[in-house]
Order: structure tokens, then C-alpha cells, then sequence
């Protein structure tokens, strides 16, 4: 009977100990995604940098690349032309082929003509007739629009350096500043993120979320206040603190809202004025938009003088061709792709990567 007895209170423990080890594990799991809330109103001290880390933080921390970001382009647009590679001979529907592929990526109609135009007339002095030559000639004649452009992030100037992140509702602005910010507090730099969006309730408590994940400072206002003044505040606190970048947010407008982009063009005055320089003005595209996001380069550029594109979603599109339109028809780089939803994904973009997944040379 004691023996029985015994059995039956060693199993309990067991139990106890297996639960209590089993809650341990998911509260320190839900620290590591959420992250501490910064309960401060102006500026916050870093939380994320106390969190131990874990085996998901490392797994979240491996970035996608670009190849992998783009596997959607590839799977429609990349195996199609890499079948056409394999053709040998061509003909006259082939170049219509060539052209009705690079449709589906986006790239709009005017540039598709063109760049098949400009392929087909290099072609033509080959004297070839192979359909491998005509495939490697149209990924030099992308990359030869693509090649020599400058991605640098600028940083130069006065510090702090201010970054400004804009572009439509829902593109990835406040995320991508989040990966920004991680990117950036791991090189060693002191980040003060500035919550620009005043507009959106819950704006400012996600920009918050990520100040906490990133362990870099925020500044926030008043909700409906001015974002101008927000980030005018941003830059004071990092000249004040010695902190070297300031990446602000802004609500998401539509390009064709005029009130909406004079606002974008008051921030960018204020800015001007305060401590620091505006080193990046950054537009931020949704790639499942396809060629919507050239018309919204072309209405922020005129707003507020785009530096340079963060193309996020690239991992869910297939459209990611519009990134060849921007930068032919606008000459505004794309420096960074976004590759998905988690903090590390967020890569240089890299041309020659984006051309061979397109014309079927990558993996
Ligand atoms: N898959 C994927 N999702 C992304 C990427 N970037 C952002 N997202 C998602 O897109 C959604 C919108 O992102 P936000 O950062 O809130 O977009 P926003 O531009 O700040 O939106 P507003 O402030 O409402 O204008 C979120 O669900 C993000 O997780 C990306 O590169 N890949
Ligand atoms: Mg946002």
C-alpha cells in the first residue's frame, strides 16, 4: 500500500515539474516575438537588448534572400523563359513569347516592348539563331539598365540622419522600418525611431512593438497630432543623445490625395530645419501591386523627393517586375527588398540576383 502510494506522489511531481518547465518555456517565447511594451510617451529606453536569446530568435534573425523572396517571379516568369532557353532554333513568335512572359511579371507594357525591341535589334547583330543567345542577351540588356546604379543607403552629413519612410496604405512602412532599425542597432548604431503616423490609432503602439524588438528608442505625439513636429522632436532627442539615425514613419496616403501629399511636403520643410540632415526619403511598394507602384513613384517622387524604394512582398509576387520599371522609366534605385514578414528580411537588392531569377538563371 505505502509503495502505491509513493508511485502515486512521484508521478504527481513529475507532472508538476513537466508543466511548470512547459509555461517557463512559452512565456520566454512570447517575450522573444512580442517584446516588451515601452510604456514611456516621449522617448523610451531599449528593452529588446535584456532579452535572452533563444533558438527562435536566431531562426527569426536569418533573413530570406532575394532568390527565395523571389520564388513566386521565378516558378511564372523565371521557368518559363529558362523553357524557352532550351528551344534551340527561333522565329518570330518567339519574341512575342519573350514578350508576353515578361507581361506577367509586371513590367507594363511600354517597357516590355522596349527592352524586347532593344534585345531583338542586339540579336539581330549576332547572326545567330539560337534561342540560348537571345535569353542571355535580354538579361544583359536588363542588367545593363540595372547594373551601374548607386544602392547606397546615404548617411551623410550632420548627424543624427534622417530617414523618411513613405508610400500607400498597408505597403510595409512601419515593418520595414522596424527591420531597418534591427539592422541598424546591430551594427552598433544608437536609432531613434520617430512615430510619424498620428493619424492611425494603433500606429504608433506597432511602430512601439518594433522600437522594443529592434532595442532602439522612440519618440511618439499626440495621436492626430502634427507628424511634422513628431519627427522634428525624433531629431532633437537624437542630436541631444548623440544617437547617429532617425528612421520616422508616416501615415499610409494615396497618392492622389492632394491635402494628404502637401502634408508629406510639410514634413519633409520641417525636417529641413531640424538638427540633423535628411539624408533618405524612402518610398515604400507593395510588389503585389505590379505596375500600380509605378504610378506611385511617380506621384511621392514629385511630392517629396524619393531617394530611393524598399519594394516589400516581393516573396508574394509574381510581379516583382515593376522593380526594371522604376528604375528605367523614374531612374529611382530600389535599395532594399523586402522578403517577409520577419525582422531580418530585409536585403540589399541585389541586380544581378533579380535579373537571373527573372530570365530563368537562378536556382
Ligand atoms: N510577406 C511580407 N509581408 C510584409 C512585408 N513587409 C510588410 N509586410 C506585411 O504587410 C502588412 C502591412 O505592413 P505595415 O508595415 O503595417 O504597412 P504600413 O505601410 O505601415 O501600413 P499603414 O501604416 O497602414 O499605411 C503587415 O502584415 C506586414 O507583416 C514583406 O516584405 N513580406
Ligand atoms: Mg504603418
Amino acid at each position: 500500500m505505502h509503495v502505491v502510494l509513493l508511485v502515486f506522489v512521484y508521478l504527481i511531481a513529475v507532472a508538476i515539474v513537466a508543466t511548470g518547465g512547459v509555461l517557463i518555456a512559452r512565456q520566454r517565447s512570447a517575450r522573444v516575438r512580442v517584446g516588451k511594451g515601452i510604456g514611456v510617451d516621449s522617448i523610451a529606453e531599449p528593452s529588446g537588448s535584456s532579452v535572452p536569446p533563444p533558438a527562435e530568435t536566431a531562426l527569426e534573425e536569418t533573413p530570406v534572400p532575394l532568390s527565395s523572396g523571389m520564388a513566386r517571379t521565378r516558378g511564372v516568369v523565371g521557368a518559363a523563359l529558362a523553357r524557352m532557353r532550351l528551344r534551340g532554333g527561333l522565329d518570330e513568335a518567339f519574341w512575342s513569347e519573350m514578350e508576353e512572359t515578361l507581361l506577367l511579371a509586371d513590367l507594363g507594357l511600354v517597357i516590355t516592348s522596349e527592352l524586347v525591341a532593344e534585345t531583338r535589334q542586339k540579336y539581330r547583330m549576332t547572326g545567330l539563331n539560337s534561342s540560348v543567345e537571345a535569353i542571355e542577351l535580354l538579361r544583359a540588356t536588363m542588367l545593363s539598365t540595372m547594373m551601374d546604379v548607386d544602392r547606397t543607403l546615404n548617411l551623410d552629413g550632420d548627424p543624427p540622419s534622417v530617414i523618411l519612410l513613405i508610400g500607400v496604405n498597408g505597403a510595409g512602412k512601419t515593418t520595414t522600418i522596424g527591420k531597418l532599425a534591427k539592422y541598424f542597432a546591430d551594427e552598433g548604431r544608437a536609432v531613434v525611431l520617430a512615430a510619424g503616423d498620428t493619424f492611425r490609432a494603433a500606429a504608433s503602439d506597432q511602430l512601439d512593438t518594433w522600437a522594443s524588438r529592434a532595442g532602439v528608442e522612440i519618440v511618439k505625439g499626440a495621436p492626430g497630432g502634427d507628424p511634422a513636429a513628431v519627427v522634428f522632436d525624433a531629431a532633437s532627442k537624437a542630436s541631444a543623445k548623440g544617437a547617429q539615425i532617425v528612421i520616422a514613419d508616416t501615415a499610409g496616403r494615396l497618392q492622389t490625395s492632394s491635402n494628404l501629399m502637401e502634408e508629406l511636403k510639410k514634413i519633409r520643410r520641417v525636417t529641413d530645419r531640424a538638427p540633423g540632415t535628411l539624408t533618405e526619403v524612402l518610398l515604400v511598394i507593395d510588389a503585389t501591386t505590379g505596375q500600380n507602384g509605378l504610378v506611385q513613384a511617380k506621384s511621392f517622387t514629385e511630392a517629396a523627393g524619393t531617394t530611393g524604394v524598399v519594394l516589400t512582398k516581393l516573396d508574394g509576387s509574381a510581379k516583382g517586375g515593376v522593380a526594371y520599371a522604376i528604375e528605367k522609366e523614374l531612374g529611382i534605385p530600389i535599395k532594399f527588398v523586402g522578403t517577409g514578414e520577419g525582422i531580418a528580411d530585409l536585403v540589399p537588392f541585389d541586380p544581378v540576383t533579380y535579373v537571373d531569377e527573372i530570365c530563368g538563371f537562378g536556382s
